[in-house]
C-alpha cells in the first residue's frame, strides 16, 4: 500500500493555484483548436495531458535546489508543479500553438527551452515553455508558474520509452540501449521532416472540388 502524501495533503488551499493554472491554460488550448480548425479546417493538436508533480518528486526536486519542503517554496519558486503535455500532429503545428499561447498578451514567457532545433544528448526533443499566469482567486490575483511541453507524437513515441528506461533499475544493456534510443531519435526526426513535406507538396497539388 501506497504511503505517499496525497496533492490535497501538501498543497492544501494552494492546490486551487496548480489546477487554476491548469484550468486557465488547457482552454487557451482548446480556443487555439477551435479557431484553426474554423479558419485552416485542422486541428493542429492531437491531444493534451495534464499533471500536479506528484509529492514525492516535488520534495525531491525542493531538496536537489536546496529549499525547505513547503508549499510556499514550491509556488515560488518551482516551474513544473503544473504541467501540460500538448501533443501536436507536425513539427510546424507545435511552433504554431507556442506562438500562439506565448503571445497572448496576460501570459508571462519566463523561459523557452527548444530542444526540438537543439536536441538533448539523449536524442530527446520537444519544446518546452515556462509561463506564469495570472489566475483570480476570490478576491486575490495571483500569478501561477506552470510548464507547457509541446511534441509531436513520434516525439512523445520516443520520449515514454526514453522514460520507461531511466526510471527502471538495473536495465540489461542499458548503455547499449540508450544508443540505440539515440539513433531512433534521429531516424524518427528526419521521418517527420519527410512527412511534412509530403504533406505540403499534397496541400500545393490540391484543387478544391
Ligand atoms: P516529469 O515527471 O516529466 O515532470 P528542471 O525541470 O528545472 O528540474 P531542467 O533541466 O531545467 O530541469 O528541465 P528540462 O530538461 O527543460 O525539462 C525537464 C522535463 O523535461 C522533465 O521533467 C521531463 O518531463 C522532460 N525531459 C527532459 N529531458 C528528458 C529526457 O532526456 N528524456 C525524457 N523522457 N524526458 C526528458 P522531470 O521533472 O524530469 O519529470
Amino acid at each position: 500500500m501506497s504511503t505517499e502524501m496525497s496533492p490535497q495533503e501538501f498543497y492544501g488551499e494552494k492546490l486551487i493555484y496548480l489546477e487554476g493554472a491548469i484550468i486557465e491554460l488547457t482552454s487557451r488550448l482548446d480556443i487555439i483548436r477551435k479557431f484553426k480548425i474554423a479558419n485552416s479546417d485542422r486541428d493542429p493538436i492531437e491531444h493534451y495531458t495534464t499533471r500536479i508533480k506528484s509529492v514525492e518528486s516535488m520534495k525531491e526536486k525542493l531538496r536537489k535546489h536546496g529549499m525547505p519542503e513547503t508549499v510556499d517554496a514550491v509556488i515560488g519558486n518551482i516551474y513544473d508543479a503544473a504541467g501540460i503535455r500538448v501533443i501536436c500532429t507536425y513539427i510546424d503545428d507545435v511552433y504554431t500553438v507556442a506562438n500562439m499561447l506565448m503571445s497572448q498578451s496576460d501570459i508571462t514567457v519566463i523561459r523557452v527551452k527548444d530542444y526540438i532545433k537543439n536536441p538533448k544528448e539523449s536524442g530527446y526533443r520537444s519544446f518546452h515553455i515556462i509561463v506564469q499566469i495570472p489566475l483570480h482567486v476570490g478576491e486575490n490575483t495571483v500569478d501561477v508558474y506552470a510548464e507547457i511541453q509541446l511534441r509531436t507524437m513520434s516525439m512523445d513515441f520516443w520520449a515514454s520509452l526514453d522514460h520507461k528506461l531511466k526510471y527502471k533499475q538495473d536495465v540489461p544493456n542499458a548503455k547499449l540501449i540508450a544508443r540505440e534510443l539515440r539513433r531512433f531519435a534521429d531516424e524518427l526526426a528526419s521521418t517527420e521532416m519527410n512527412f511534412q513535406a509530403i504533406r505540403d507538396m499534397i496541400d500545393e497539388n490540391t484543387v478544391e472540388s
